[in-house]
């Protein structure tokens, strides 16, 4: 019983932990703030929550990252992970613990977990040959060349020793686990996939590697490092004190484990639904209750991500319209599980309308009547007539069906009905226009009229204030103290959203001076947001050409700027002008990585007049390079030429592929391209220094 009773009252509640090769955009900021959402609610509901954030900071991507930063994994990894912890504490996040993977506590339980796997004998030593992702850290089926299933990007050949872990022996267990648990995964889609992607048959999996060093060594052979993915996955048991000897973590895991729910993008739900269950299953610890993956947030098209180049940071939306706009637009506009358009004009849209003309206008409207007729005191309501007992009614099914909406993660339509209690609300003080008195009215009839008015609307907007509390924490806050109802943040401590029921605003409760919620955005908004976006753009562009040092540079070098992969004459020629003012040092110029590259394959892209896409040899590596040259060079002609390329560029993507690198050209006055060469031999990936 008391068991129980102790797992329905806790909540432990994760988002993935985010890579540290790129600083954070929308997209992490959106799977961090439902989290936030949630666990807002479910503390305020009086439910002992813990919510786990961090950071992913191993592995061969990673390590790639810090050298073309030329500093150290740690020191890159430090870097960005700031970033991400300092965005979440600017946006007001409340993360109970916050996990890197590079942190003792998380590599100690690492290696236990791969230990116990090892013991229970759920791991073999063999080699792997094949096909590997290093942007997705993932194994890829097919020959040499296949492009990875999930982003495109043409997959590396590797070859080695490795530690496999018998997923092949959970096939069954797993859809047993599924069919005994409809609820583990979802939404519908992810689960469809999941199963079908179990049922077409389970490979064993590669979980270490050897051709690299930046991981949590295989103990008791230390030439292996931990596969990635079970290092990162493991994050969610080594936060709450697995592997750890102290009683103290001890009885942290036992209380909060097994988490609640693991929120995440539904690109993972094959490592958080197949392997993350498999492992614990291997290892003998009870799996997650429920995973539940989150669409992709789409910005010009495509999915945000800071590959394909088209990324918005949270930092521009806060800064412009704060952090509550973006938490309502998000939380409002995207029905949760499905893929959701970002745009600043659909962004600025709901929030005059819903916000500046609707909450903050009505609470601004009765919190400034109450202070004009009733010198800022709650009056006596009186008796309700029909107009109240239908709002009250109203705001009675408000609070029981937001709720169940709201925690069954269908937070666009409890909004939604929500703010149809703003609009009946705002319907209601028209309707009765406490304002007006017309003539034939006594005046204490009047009296009597604005004070049931006003009181009723002032209760509904504390009904709805205490309801969108978790969705809008700092506007809620300033409504609340503005009601006279003290700080909200104490009122969660309390769990006043346990016994919510109308009636709470209670007469003689003076109110706070009103004070503007939602200013109304004006028509330069989305101007001021695109600005900051494109000057972001153009100081990461500066922090690589310019020398902005070891982390710093690759930090900023991970948003790539808009024109940075096609040399398109207007660029080429837009950097050929002296940089103004003064001189750049050796140091500041060493950092750009040019490199001699021979064509291998060159072809026009589909419906691109300018493009074409090339495959390169860099001796080292071969990859793919889109450039704007198509008007001026037959493809043909150009296999087998040398040419120069910027080989540290960030990736973009263009047309659906994906450009690793920018090849140099001289601009000609009419904006036809001329390709640099050598007149004398040179070997494949020399520097040019
Ligand atoms: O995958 N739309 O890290 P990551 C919606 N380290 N959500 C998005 C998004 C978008 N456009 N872009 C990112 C990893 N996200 C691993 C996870 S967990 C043990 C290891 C969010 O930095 C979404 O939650 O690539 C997605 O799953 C996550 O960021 C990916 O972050």
């Amino acid at each position: 019983m008391a068991d129980s009773a102790t797992q329905t009252n806790r909540y432990y509640l994760t988002t993935p932990i985010y890579y540290v090769n790129a600083r954070p955009h929308l997209g992490h900021a959106y799977s961090t703030i439902v989290c936030d959402a949630m666990a807002r609610r479910k503390r305020a509901l009086g439910i002992d929550t813990w919510f786990l954030t961090g950071t992913d900071e191993h592995g061969q991507k990673i390590e790639r990252s810090a050298k073309q930063a030329g500093c150290t994994p740690q020191e890159f990894a430090t870097r960005i992970a700031g970033e991400f912890r300092g965005l979440w504490d600017r946006l007001g996040l409340t993360y109970d613990d916050f996990i890197r993977t590079t942190e003792e506590r998380h590599k100690r339980g690492v290696q236990k977990l791969f230990a116990t796997l090892r013991d229970m004998g759920f791991i073999y030593k063999g080699s792997y040959s094949g096909q590997y992702c290093i942007y997705d850290e993932a194994y890829v089926e097919g020959p040499p060349g296949t492009p990875c299933p999930d982003c495109g990007r043409i997959t590396e050949t590797v070859s080695e020793e490795n530690y496999f872990f018998k997923l092949s022996a959970f096939e069954r267990r797993l859809l047993e686990f599924y069919e005994a648990n409809p609820g583990f995964m979802g939404p519908e889609s992810t689960r469809r996939e999941v199963i079908s992607f179990v049922r077409s048959g389970l490979k064993d999996l590669s979980v270490s590697r050897t051709s690299f060093s930046w991981g949590i060594p295989v103990p008791g052979d230390e030439k292996h490092v931990v596969y990635v993915w079970l290092d990162a996955l493991a994050n969610y048991i080594t936060a709450l004190g697995y592997g750890s000897d102290d009683p103290a973590d001890q009885a942290k895991f036992k209380k909060f484990w097994p988490a609640d729910m693991h929120l995440i993008g539904k690109e993972i739900s094959r490592f958080h639904c197949v392997y993350w269950p498999a492992f614990l299953m291997a290892a003998g610890i009870e799996p997650p209750r429920s995973v539940r993956a989150n669409g992709w947030l789409l910005f010009d098209q495509g999915k945000m991500s800071k590959s394909r180049g088209n990324i918005v940071r949270a930092e521009t939306v806060h800064e412009v319209l704060g952090a509550d706009a973006l938490r309502y637009f998000l939380m409002r506009e995207i029905p949760f599980g499905q893929d959701g358009n970002f745009s600043f004009d659909a962004l600025v849209q709901r929030y005059n309308g819903d916000l500046a003309n609707g909450y903050g206008n009505l609470v601004s409207r009765v919190v400034n009547m109450v202070h004009k007729y009733f010198s800022g005191v709650m009056p006596e309501t009186g008796a309700e007539k029909q107009a109240e007992a239908a709002l009250r009614a109203s705001a009675q099914s408000a609070i029981a069906g937001f709720g169940p909406a709201f925690d069954e993660l269908n937070f666009s339509e409890a909004l939604k009905s929500l703010w149809l209690l703003v609009a009946e609300t705002d319907g209601y003080l028209t309707a009765n226009a406490p304002w007006k008195k017309p003539a034939e009215r006594r005046e204490a009839d009047h009296a009597a009229l604005q004070a049931r008015v006003l009181g009723t609307a002032a209760e509904a907007i504390r009904v709805i204030t205490a309801l969108v509390y978790p969705i809008l924490p700092d506007a809620a806050a300033k409504v609340w103290r503005q009601l006279g109802q003290g700080e909200i943040a104490d009122a969660a401590k309390e769990s006043f959203l346990k016994n919510l029921a109308w009636g709470g605003l209670k007469a003689g409760t003076k109110l706070l001076e009103p004070a503007p919620l939602f200013p109304r955005a004006e028509k330069d908004a989305v101007e001021r947001m695109q600005s900051l976006e494109e000057n972001n753009d153009r100081t990461a562009v500066e922090a690589v050409s310019q020398g902005e040092t070891g982390a710093k540079a690759a930090e900023l070098a991970a948003v790539p700027a808009a024109a940075s992969s096609a040399p398109s004459a207007a660029a080429v020629r837009e950097e050929a002008k002296p940089a103004a003012p003064g001189h750049i040092s050796i140091d500041d110029f060493a950092k750009v990585d040019l490199r001699v590259a021979q064509i291998l394959v060159a072809e026009r892209v589909p419906k691109a007049d300018k493009l074409l896409r090339l495959e390169v040899d860099l001796g080292y590596e071969k990859r793919q390079i889109l450039a704007g040259i198509a008007q001026h060079y037959e493809p043909e002609k150009l296999v087998g030429r040398k040419i120069v390329i910027v080989a540290n560029l960030a990736p973009r993507k263009m047309r659906g592929l994906e450009s690793n690198g920018m090849l140099l050209a001289a601009s000609l006055e009419d904006g036809a391209p001329v390709l640099a060469g050598f007149l004398e031999e040179v070997p494949l990936g020399a520097r040019l220094k």
